[in-house]
């Protein structure tokens, strides 16, 4: 690893020799990048450093940088941003460059990096780079391994990115507000053979998790476990885009769950095996077929397939009050009672107030009914064959004949093949067989008894 002193000669000596000041410090801080854009950015090919396989962020992107001297220079800028969670609702979240999460941070095994941290937030903030073998000192855990970063000010970290791997940021300063204000990134760090552990397609997420009133713009930052909002990428269904693949692609898609839960995340149409963790590769004779991966909270999991089933396949969290946005949560339970013309009225007095559906939940899929502004139905979204009654953590993953090989664009809806969608049964349906009724004939009318004084018979 190149020594700090070495460093600030080499470009100490760049400076000087742009005719820039003499102050190394200032003139090696790089540029901050920023995105204004909540959608799946394409992946980012390096530029510069050695080659690899460039990821996917879903609802996200990657952060460009320098190289410097044998260095590869990020900067990030910890401040508040507006995130729009789905159509219809943003939310005040602190992030990392315009958004929340943060860019992804990609590198090579072997790399030396070196991150600029600038503190924009209102209080002090750390990073701390989660499952990343480092120097003590280089951990970012405030108090801990190094002073808070001050408002105001830049912090650098300086170390080596030993192994190759699923990793991620986050601050390890004031952690519960941090975070539930959504201050999180990804980090992948690439094999240095670039023809090792080669995927066609690899998407990367975080889980994360708000509770946001209805209505309301700022998380609930002392929120223990009930949360209203269940996010990947600090989105929700209807908002987060669909996973797009070309037939028989290897796939790889990894997460992390900065949560306060665990989250098993299943994916329709295919299997696939468990590749990794935070920790490290798992050998190939230690991975099992699954369907639904646990995701752990504080983990990340790696799992690769081979996608060679065309259509559009259910990928979500199997919790399925995570697969429903705020209006689900917290709502009286009113099955049996016509309430509309009451929601409406009602609305106008208390502008967080939902009604539930009568005869159970599905018909709020389809149903418009009265919201607050800025609010996400419980759950919504289109699909070719109607209301898909999902919200929080659903997306689809889209597998196609003949897309080109760095294709991500939404291919529509799939177009099934005749006779292979479920269909009605029209014929005569048959009576049931049933086991031979053995109760005793009714005898009369029920009456029911009640206490009080016109009880007592
Ligand atoms: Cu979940």
């Amino acid at each position: 690893m190149q020594s700090r002193r070495n460093f600030l000669r080499t470009t100490s000596a760049l400076a000087l020799g742009a005719g820039m000041v003499s102050k190394a410090g200032a003139a090696a801080v790089p540029e901050a990048p920023s995105q204004s854009s909540p959608k799946t950015q394409p992946p980012l090919a390096p530029a510069s450093g050695r080659p690899y396989n460039p990821v996917v962020t879903l609802n996200g992107w990657s952060l460009p940088w320098r190289m410097n001297g044998g260095w590869k220079e990020f900067h990030l800028i910890a401040e508040p941003v507006v995130r729009e969670i789905a159509p219809g609702m943003k939310a005040n979240l602190w992030g990392y460059n315009g958004q929340s999460p943060g860019p992804t941070i990609e590198c090579v095994e072997g790399d030396k990096v070196r991150f600029f941290v600038t503190n924009k937030l209102p209080e002090h903030t750390t990073v701390h780079w989660h499952g990343i073998l480092l120097p003590n000192g280089m951990d970012g855990v405030g108090g801990l391994n190094q002073p808070q970063i001050p408002v105001g000010k830049t912090y650098v970290y300086e170390f080596e990115m030993k192994h190759a791997g699923t990793f991620m940021y986050h601050p390890h300063a004031d952690e519960m507000v941090q975070m539930a204000m959504g201050m999180m990134g990804f980090i992948v760090v690439h094999p240095k053979n670039p023809k090792e552990r080669v995927v066609d397609r690899d998407f990367v997420f975080l889980v994360n998790a708000y509770d946001i009133a209805p209505g309301g713009y700022t998380p609930k930052v002392n929120t223990m476990l009930d949360f209203n909002l269940w996010t990947w990428n600090s989105r929700a269904f209807p908002g987060i885009d669909h996973l797009v693949v070309r037939k028989n692609d290897r796939v790889r898609i990894r997460m992390g769950n900065l949560t306060m839960t665990n989250h098993p995340i299943h994916l329709h149409g295919h299997n696939f095996v468990v590749t990794g963790t935070d920790g490290g590769w798992i050998p190939r004779t230690a991975q099992w077929p699954e369907v639904t991966v646990d995701l752990p909270v504080g983990g990340l999991r790696a799992f690769e397939f081979v996608a060679d089933a065309p259509g559009d396949w259910a990928f979500h969290c199997h919790k399925s009050h995570h697969t429903m946005n705020q209006m689900g949560h917290n709502v009286p339970t009113m099955i049996g009672v016509d309430q509309r013309e009451v929601a409406r009225r009602i609305i106008n007095l208390v502008p967080d107030y939902m009604a539930m559906g009568e005869r159970g939940m599905a018909e709020m899929g389809a149903m418009e009914m009265p919201l607050p502004e800025n609010t996400l139905p419980m759950m919504s979204g289109q699909g070719p064959f109607g209301a898909l009654e999902m919200g929080g953590m659903f997306t689809v993953f889209k597998v196609r004949d003949g897309l080109a090989r760095n294709d991500y664009s939404d291919p529509g809806w799939y177009k099934h093949p005749s006779g292979t969608v479920a269909y009605e049964w029209t014929g005569a349906t048959p009576q049931a067989e049933r086991a031979p009724d053995v109760s005793p004939a009714p005898t009369g009318a029920v009456s029911v008894r009640k206490p009080g004084p016109h009880s007592q018979h």
